[in-house]
């Protein structure tokens, strides 16, 4: 039997616009290249069907310069997506243009309708919970708007904290397989992950914590030699995509896709 948590048959992506340059960013370390930024995207695109996925490219939005980032409006679960209700009042846009693929792919398709905020970044779906952290982005009624969809849908959801700082839960942590999670140490000693099988990025390296599992990969970003030689030793079978230009705007791999 598959496992949900990990094994995807579908992933949707949008790709980058001209306009990123105008992409939301904590501190500006310089402005993203278009070209590099497509080509990055192609790998990760690549590397996604690589593994038999079917992968469903959106258009460019360059009414929305963050739309690359496609994981914040949505949560794709087994039974049904859920519509997120972004933080980010410039991202919020974003949902409706998302909201015809998702309808297409699933026939339940929820809505937050706030007037809480969650994004889809802040949540870490493992083989046995939804993980949710409040964040800049999630506030406390965006999550309970979220916890009434999961209990209807037999999802044990449990709120936890974004580091302050850190701009989503899952910028310091993605799931390596049901049970096994790759934490920064600082996320980590909060005790968010109690029970769970934990690996530590590098020090230093906390950048690389932003992978995701899909299928037979780890999608990692590249530049982070300690973690994805860690990984591979743990026997992960590890993808490098160059991410010097998401890493701009603050995204990383998985930000780029929604995978179901
Ligand atoms: C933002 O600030 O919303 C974008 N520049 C980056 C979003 C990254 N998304 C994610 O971590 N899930």
């Amino acid at each position: 039997m598959s496992d949900p948590s990990f094994e995807f048959t579908r992933a949707i992506t949008r790709r980058p616009a001209s306009s990123i340059v105008d992409g939301l960013r904590a501190t500006d370390t310089g402005t993203p290249d278009l070209d590099q930024m497509l080509a990055d995207h192609a790998h990760y695109v690549a590397t996604l069907k690589e593994t038999g996925a079917e992968v469903i490219e959106l258009p460019p939005l360059d009414a929305y310069p963050d739309a690359v980032f496609v994981e914040d409006t949505a949560l794709c679960l087994p039974r049904g997506a859920v519509l997120m209700r972004p933080g980010a009042s410039s991202r919020m846009g974003e949902v409706a243009e998302m909201e015809p693929a998702l309808r297409a792919a699933y026939d339940d398709v929820r809505k937050i309708s706030g007037p809480g905020h969650i994004e889809g970044g802040d949540i870490l779906v493992t083989g046995r919970e939804v993980l949710v952290g409040r964040s800049d982005r999630t506030d406390a009624a965006g999550v309970a708007e979220l916890v009434e969809i999961m209990t209807e849908w037999g999802h044990k959801l449990r709120e936890v904290f974004t580091p302050p700082g850190v701009l989503h839960f899952k910028t310091d942590c993605s799931l390596l397989d049901a049970e096994t999670i790759l934490s920064t140490q600082r996320l980590d000693a909060s005790g968010c992950f109690d029970g769970y099988r934990v690996l530590h990025v590098a020090e230093g390296e906390e950048a690389a914590a932003n992978s995701i599992r899909f299928n037979r990969f780890v999608l990692c970003p590249a530049g982070f030699p300690r973690t994805a030689g860690m990984l591979s030793d743990a026997g992960y079978d590890v993808v490098e995509i160059n991410n010097s230009e998401c890493a701009k705007l603050d995204g990383g791999m998985s930000c780029l896709s929604l995978r179901f």
